[in-house]
């Protein structure tokens, strides 16, 4: 078993828009390093990264894919670059955001003809968000109709004079020549001089003796520059460029080159983002010997393995049979079988040291985003959490054949373990279960590994608007529930004050009962009956959010006041406070992006404003496509799919985000209400 230190790890996440080739840049990479016989190509449906097989079918990636490669077989420097593949449709964000906790570089890959695309932008802005390094792959550059100084002009003019090339096409796009040592030679696109001279101008910057030095002597030894590379690349103020062609096997080896002596290894890059329970950040260090703490970035249920957690390893390492925990769980668990993977492929490995990424097979704690540490004590220890857009996109679904419904629910819970940007709600009301997701494709694509993984057939249907109410008034109320049936009697009696929240604040329970003329013990009883209202709704029979309940009065019996009393009393005394609170039914608002060639923008916007909908921002995008963004009441986008794909010839792409939740129109709000009856209270 190969034993990396942990300054011979790179870790590596490709992201791009769709069909840019990270995929195949992966498969070249391996395939030069000596890693695979054999290139597989994407279209045959055989490469490393695309073993799923809904996407050999589909020919583009769906989820998160983990790889390695060993450079010591391609004659370099010997180094273990992990390297994440993402998938590059805005359906699948979750798994691309999920990538950069376990990586400390991201490189966007670069289609020239297409220029920097919208995910390719969000993707960047995240990594740099999160403070990680960031370079650029211009691939494909064998494409004879690539315009590749338009294309840096266009990276420069979105990333800014920090995007720098570091190698250059030469002996007409055949091959690449270095322009970080050399100084001089032949190329197909600006001079090896003036690119070199540009890197090194930009890199001597981040120390002032160098480049007073520099300065005077007009020249500096590439060599001593490598502290100062990793200084201007943590600092975002390089973004360095190499161009490769994937399909003809040009370049990979000099991008390898460049990750390889560039990139940081992990005692280099800036520090991970841990934070305790409170907030505060913890510190980890990419120490072997410190106790473990390890972050898990991808779960998968594989149909023969069984669930895996994928982690990235940030301090401390993990042998065979080392004892960890998980999250907050006392319960100690035993690293039996460590793993690393290779596309779908998992070899065992003795010790997974800071920088590597591994899995661990069978062990059920494991969920998106549990820290794996091995001292009992750094129980509260999580990541900062990514901001994952929140999925709008919904579907009611039940399964094609009855008696389906609890082996749905389990491969819905398995499939939501695996992407954080699916939801699965179940409405008690309707008895409707509801997936939701980023777009329509990715909600298309869940119910396709349904059927593919787990066989299992669905119907679907138009879901209900997910509608919240609220209060916009502060009431009072009050409620004696009294019953007396043959022996023992039930009685309780609750004063309670409800007022408005901040939007997005949830629920507030206050215990202000003073003397104990409510016993302790029953104040949960009062909270359960409250809550029992809150689930159900007032108005219209959607959840009540963002309202705060003050229990400051009442009365009880020695003998009759038992639980039941009390969740009755409390249920009634906030309905008698709702009915006086102005209650209103809020709708989600979401955010749309829009992205079409400009000569659509005209029929987009005119759409958007039939659907209620307010565009906010408008931006021309190099390459003449725009972004429309505009707030848009979700109710109103049924078929957003299908009309923007006949308004813009199926050229328009799309997503959205909750935004907000705002009061409905009055005649909605009269509308929803009438189709609502409260089960009748006794
Ligand atoms: N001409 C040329 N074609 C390439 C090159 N690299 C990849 N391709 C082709 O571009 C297409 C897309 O490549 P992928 O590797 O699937 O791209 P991707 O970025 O992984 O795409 P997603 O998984 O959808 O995000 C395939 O048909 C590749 O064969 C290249 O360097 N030159
Ligand atoms: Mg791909």
């Amino acid at each position: 078993m190969s034993n990396y230190s942990t300054e011979n790890l790179r870790t590596l996440a490709l992201v791009g828009h769709g069909s840019c080739g990270k995929t195949s840049l992966i498969e070249a990479m391996l395939y030069r390093s000596g890693m695979i016989p054999e290139l597989g190509s994407v279209e045959r449906g055989n490469t490393m990264c695309d073993n799923d097989a809904l996407e050999k079918e589909v020919g583009h990636s769906i989820r998160l894919a983990v790889a390695h490669v060993d450079t010591a077989m391609a004659d370099l420097t010997p180094v273990r670059i992990h390297i994440l593949d993402t998938p590059g449709y805005p359906d699948y964000l979750g798994q691309d955001l999920s990538a950069l906790d376990a990586v400390k570089s991201v490189c966007a890959v670069i289609d020239p003809t297409r220029g920097p695309e919208l995910l390719t932008r969000r993707m960047m802005e995240a990594a740099k968000e999160r403070g990680l390094c960031r370079m650029i792959v211009i691939n494909k550059f064998d494409l004879p109709d690539a315009d590749l100084e338009k294309c840096l002009e266009e990276l420069r003019e979105t990333w800014g004079p920090g995007v720098l090339p570091i190698n250059l096409p030469t002996r007409n796009r055949t091959h690449v020549i270095d322009c970080f040592d050399r100084e001089d030679g032949d190329s197909d696109i600006m001079t090896v001089e003036d690119v070199h001279r540009a890197f090194i101008e930009r890199v001597v910057e981040e120390d002032d003796e160098m480049l007073e030095r520099y300065l005077e002597e007009g020249h500096v030894d590439p060599r001593l520059l490598h502290p100062l590379v990793t200084k201007a690349l943590r600092e975002g103020h390089v973004i360095p460029v190499c161009f490769t062609s994937a399909k003809n096997l040009i370049g990979i080896r000099d991008f390898m080159k460049v990750i390889i002596r560039h990139l940081p290894h992990p005692g280099e890059a800036n520090e991970a983002l841990f934070q305790k329970k409170d907030g505060s950040p913890f510190r980890t260090y990419p120490d072997k010997n410190l106790p473990v703490i390890a972050q898990v970035f991808k779960i998968v249920n594989d149909p023969f393995i069984g669930k895996i957690g994928v982690f990235r390893v940030h301090q401390g390492t993990i042998r065979r049979d080392s004892v960890l925990y998980v999250d907050d769980s006392k319960k100690p668990i035993k690293a039996t079988r460590p793993l690393i993977l290779q596309g779908k492929n998992t070899q065992e490995t003795d010790l997974l040291s800071p920088g590597d990424i591994g899995a661990l097979a069978k062990i059920d704690e494991l969920q998106y985003g549990s820290v794996i540490h091995g001292d009992p004590m750094d129980g509260g220890v999580r990541m900062r959490p990514i901001n994952f857009p929140r999925p709008m996109y919904g579907l009611a679904i039940r399964p094609a054949r009855r008696g389906d419904e609890s082996r749905m629910n389990e491969v819905l819970a398995k499939m939501q373990s695996e992407d954080p940007t699916m939801s699965v709600e179940h409405d008690p009301v309707l008895n409707e279960t509801v997936i939701r997701g980023l777009t329509d494709m990715h909600v298309r694509s869940i119910l396709n590994r349904m059927r593919a993984n787990f066989k299992l057939e669905v119907e679907t249907a138009a879901p209900s608007i997910p509608y919240r109410e609220t209060i916009s008034a502060p009431a009072e109320g009050h409620a004696r529930h009294k019953k007396q049936t043959g022996g023992a009697g039930q009685f309780g009696e609750v004063y309670l004050r409800i007022e408005p929240l901040e939007r997005g604040k949830g629920f507030e329970f206050v215990d202000q009962v003073k003397g104990g003329v409510i016993p302790y013990n029953l104040i949960p009883a009062v909270e359960k009956g409250v809550r029992e209202v809150l689930a159900t709704g007032f108005v219209a029979g959607y959840p009540i959010e963002d309202v705060r309940v003050t229990v400051y009065d009442g009365k009880s019996h020695p003998v009759d006041s038992k639980e039941v009393a009390f969740v009755a009393a409390g249920r009634k005394a906030f309905l008698d406070a709702l009915a006086k609170a102005a209650p209103q039914v809020l709708e989600p608002i979401v955010s749309v992006e829009v992205t079409a060639p400009e000569a659509y923008m005209g029929d987009i916007a005119g759409d958007l404003a039939s659907r209620r909908g307010q565009v906010t921002n408008t931006e021309a995008l190099p390459g003449g496509d725009i972004e429309v963004t505009a707030l848009v009441p979700l109710a109103e986008l049924e078929n957003y799919a299908t009309r923007l794909h006949a308004l813009t010839q199926g050229t328009g792409a799309w997503s959205m985000e909750l935004s907000s939740y705002q009061p409905v129109p009055a005649a909605r709000q009269a509308e929803l209400a009438a189709h609502f009856k409260r089960a009748d209270e006794d």
